[in-house]
């Protein structure tokens, strides 16, 4: 039975609770509330329930990836719903009640990170072409299971989830994050707990940006002062801190198990305080600034006359290359107040070569476009559309982070505790309610490869106070990446965004609980 209409599916809901079990299961696949949202969903009514003879099955000779993919699948239910799931490899066929998650081929609709869903009332099959696929729709999985899947304490059930067939992929290849760890250091531990979070609303990028007037963030062997002095300082005083290179691959390599591609920001000519105060020599008059510890922007600058700075540039990047397999490496460009124009101009060709003989394609601010692009580089607009236009001119692509609506570090209101408000208020329905692909017209959807929603960290310098800022915003620029223009709409948006509160409180993600959203909390 097929079933597309809600109301023969919620007729047909209303006759099977009869004979399927107790009336809150759920059974119209339609009324699901994923984030974000899905392409094409069909419901047929019935449910699929998890049990303790269910398993996870990975048909042999699929590549490694799959058997991570099931793993971190059993890993992620079984706290909560005690099942015990194992993942299966030895070629044993699923039965009723089990998840099957496989590889198919030549589906071209799906490309790279889509995937299908086929949920009868015997089994789930994950498909997809490629491993990416499959680990977007396990997210979906989770999504569809009650909340109460997302806690790591044992959970009541049923796991139950109704019928039908999801058909999803991404309307942008590149949906993204930055974050600073520059203006307040954030460790290992606080960077892979959010790209858990990531992953949970397909989000596919982490740009990192590692260097700031601040602070230094990253060991560099050739240049170790840059961590030994540059790394120990921070906005307000604190003690700062980076990442040894072991670590920095930890990040790289976890990120990458979860189809997340790291992108590392060496932010130059301007924003370089915290190198030019770790070498003298980095410096015009050979005399190294005191740390800074303010929030000013526009005073650093390196040397752009100088042949010191591109070594300097050209060990720095081809040590961070070497870490990161990703295809870009962001050189920043931003707010070069006091570089001259012709020298930022000088300065930025010559790094964008440098860049380029280690392998990596560049990203810049929106500022960048000055310079003479080198083919495949792209342009993060951020603050003025004539730049990203220049980019465009020059036959480069656009990555969209207009920051009066995708900067996660902008107050909500006028109460916000943190952040700041230079570009705008940014209230949760702001956030959500622009199209990457129409917001300036001379820039349309071919030119852009994407989305990403940069969080500034000079306000916030605990991983509580980063969640405050980023949920509940990030789900809305997951959907904003992920989902068409034409398929999105704030009113029922909300209504998603809302039943999500459950999941955010059960995994105690400190969100702000915007007065636009009509929250599902339990106990407030
Ligand atoms: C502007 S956005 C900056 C950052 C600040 C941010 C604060 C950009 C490319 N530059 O240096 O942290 O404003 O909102």
């Amino acid at each position: 039975m097929k079933i597309q209409s809600p109301i023969l599916a919620a007729i047909a809901a209303l006759m099977l609770t009869g004979c399927t079990g107790s009336a809150s299961e759920p059974t119209d696949l339609a009324k699901n509330s994923i984030i974000p949202k899905p392409v094409s969903v069909t419901a047929t009514g019935k449910s699929f329930t998890l049990t303790s003879k269910s398993d996870i099955f990975i048909m042999p000779g699929a590549p490694a990836e799959l058997s991570f993919i099931g793993n971190y699948l059993a890993d992620k239910l079984n706290p909560s719903t005690g099942l015990g799931l194992q993942v299966i490899t030895d070629g044993r066929k699923p039965g009723k009640g089990d998840i099957l998650l496989s590889l198919t081929e030549g589906d071209a609709e799906l490309g790279d990170e889509g995937y299908e869903l086929v949920i009868t009332d015997k089994s789930l099959t994950v498909s997809a072409n490629k491993p990416a696929g499959v680990f977007h729709g396990i997210q979906t999985v989770s999504q569809l299971l009650p909340h109460e899947v997302e806690a790591d304490t044992l959970q009541t059930g049923p796991w139950t989830i109704s019928t039908g067939t999801i058909r999803d992929y991404p309307a942008y290849g590149y949906r993204g994050v930055m974050r600073d760890v520059a203006r307040h250091f954030f460790g290992p531990e606080d960077i892979k707990r959010y790209i858990d979070q990531l992953a949970l609303y397909k989000i596919n990028v982490l740009h990192m940006h590692l260097s700031d007037d601040q602070g230094w963030r990253i060991e560099i062997k050739s240049w170790p002062n840059l961590t030994a002095h540059g790394g120990k300082t921070e906005v307000g005083g604190g003690e700062g801190g980076f990442y040894t290179q072991e670590e920095y691959s930890d990040i790289v390599k976890y990120a990458a198990d979860r189809f997340i591609t790291i992108i590392p920001e060496i932010d130059m000519p301007g924003h370089t305080n915290a190198a030019l105060s770790s070498y003298p020599e980095l410096n015009r008059d050979g005399k190294a600034p005191e740390p800074y510890t303010g929030i000013n922007v526009g005073f650093s600058t390196l040397d752009t006359r100088s042949e010191l700075t591109y070594k300097f540039v050209n060990d720095v990047a081809g040590e961070i290359a070497a870490l990161t397999p990703g295809e870009y490496f962001h050189i920043g460009g931003d707010e070069s107040h006091s570089t001259r124009i012709d020298d930022y101009i000088c300065f930025v060709n010559r790094v964008q070569e440098i860049v380029g003989s280690h392998g990596k394609k560049v990203i810049g601010w929106d500022e960048i476009a000055h310079s003479t692009l080198k083919p495949g580089a792209v342009v993060q607009y951020w603050a003025r559309a004539a730049n990203a236009i220049m980019g465009v001119s020059q036959g480069a692509k656009v990555l969209m982070s207009p920051c009066q609506y995708a900067y996660s570090d902008m107050q909500y209101d006028t109460a916000s505790i943190f952040g700041l408000h230079w570009a705008a208020y940014i209230e949760v329905d702001d956030a959500y309610n622009w199209d990457p692909a129409t917001l300036v017209p001379e820039i349309t959807r071919e030119n852009i490869v994407g989305v990403e929603a940069p969080l500034w960290a000079e306000t916030i310098s605990t991983y509580k106070e980063a969640e405050y800022l980023i949920f509940p915003r990030l789900p809305g620029y997951a959907e904003v990446g992920w989902t068409q223009a034409w398929m999105r709409n704030w009113d029922e948006y909300k209504t998603r965004l809302a039943s999500h509160g459950l999941r955010m409180q059960i995994m105690d993600i400190n969100f702000y609980r915007s007065p636009l959203v009509p929250w599902e909390l339990e106990g407030e």
